[in-house]
């Protein structure tokens, strides 16, 4: 039996299927759960979604920590996290997932699909003018590796797409914008803004009230739309619903909560111009990333770096 032990330390979703799933992958080694009994000298891997915060910190032989998704705020928020690498998810599936998301909700709003819902259930036969994509211009607030996915899909399909990123970005067929000094220039040429940007210092309340006042007036879809399949913390919700109330936003998709789940009190849940979905953009699927995982594991075990290693001073 492998002394190189692995602890699943999840919350909020359904550990013991991570947890049977390592040890059918891993027989050799020993899996446990957090919720269970552990020799904590013999962890050297914590496979984590939202641990408890200290618990990391208890694990004297710890060798690296893997985030279950590709977002790493749960960790990053850990006061006691020890100095080890943190990997997260960069996975085809979870990937192919988020850009089947974004896909679906630009396109929802490019096609009025919510509009023919309504007019459905009324018997209306009515058509709308419909812009050709190429009219339509898309802005990705994130060109990372879920970002630039979701950002070719669509250009594929003939929108108008730009990207937004902390550094430079060179990707065809794409306008980059970088950094601050050029959010502005960004924000003015989108129709449709979707969201992908880590939660860290720098992102946190991004998309507030002054943000949806610098986006696109001049588009075709009559007021500018957010998406955002980041993190709730990147959006002020009281700034979304004023937007929406007085038509600086014409429309918002809402994946992500500043409070998860969106409270049943919530006027998200109601308002005729917003579309809520539950932190299920991109569902991180146990099948797949377990074995991302283990393969990170041997890679280190066989004495080379551990990929997509986590930026501690950046946050992501
Ligand atoms: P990446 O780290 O690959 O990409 C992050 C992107 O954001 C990069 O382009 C980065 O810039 C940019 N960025 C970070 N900070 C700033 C900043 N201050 N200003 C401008 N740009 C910035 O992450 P992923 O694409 O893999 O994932 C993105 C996020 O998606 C995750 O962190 C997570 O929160 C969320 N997510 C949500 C899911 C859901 O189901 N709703 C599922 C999976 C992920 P640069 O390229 O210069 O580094
Ligand atoms: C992730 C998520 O970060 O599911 O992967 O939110």
């Amino acid at each position: 039996m492998n002394e190189m032990s692995l602890l699943v330390a999840i919350t909020g979703w359904e550990a013991e299927v991570w947890h049977r799933r390592f040890r059918e992958l891993a027989p050799e080694r020993r899996v446990y759960l957090h919720s269970d009994a552990y020799p904590v000298e013999k962890i050297r891997y914590a496979c984590t979604w939202k641990a408890p915060h200290g618990l990391l910190a208890t694990l004297p032989n710890l060798e690296a920590v893997f985030s279950l998704g590709a977002g790493v705020d749960h960790l990053i928020a850990d006061p006691d996290l020890p100095d080890v690498p943190i990997i997260r998810i960069v996975d085809p599936d979870l990937t192919g997932r988020m850009s089947e998301y974004v896909v679906l909700h630009v396109l929802m709003h490019h096609r009025r699909q919510r509009l023919y819902d309504t007019q459905q259930r009324a018997r209306v036969w009515r058509e709308h003018r419909q812009p050709a994509a190429r009219e339509v211009r898309v802005g990705i607030m994130g060109l990372g590796v879920l970002g630039r996915d979701a950002a070719e899909k669509l250009v594929h399909l003939g929108f108008d797409v730009a990207g937004w990123s902390r550094t430079a970005k060179a990707v065809p067929g794409i306008v980059s914008f970088s950094g601050d000094a050029e959010l502005d220039a960004f924000l003015e040429r989108t129709d449709i803004l979707v969201v992908l940007l880590p939660l860290t210092d720098e992102t946190r309340g991004i998309l507030d009230r002054d943000l949806f006042e610098r986006l696109a007036k001049d588009g075709e879809l009559g007021g500018p739309i957010v998406i955002n399949a980041g993190r709730g913390g990147l959006q002020v919700e009281e700034d979304i619903l004023a937007a929406l109330d007085d038509n600086t936003l014409a429309a918002a998709t809402l994946d992500v909560f500043e409070r998860e789940p969106l409270a049943p009190s919530s006027r998200l849940w109601s308002h005729p111009k917003v579309t809520v979905t539950p932190h299920n953009a991109a569902v991180s699927q146990p099948q797949a990333l377990t074995r991302y995982i283990l393969d990170q594991i041997a890679r280190h075990e066989t004495g080379l770096a551990f990929e997509n290693v986590v930026d501690r001073t950046a946050g992501y």
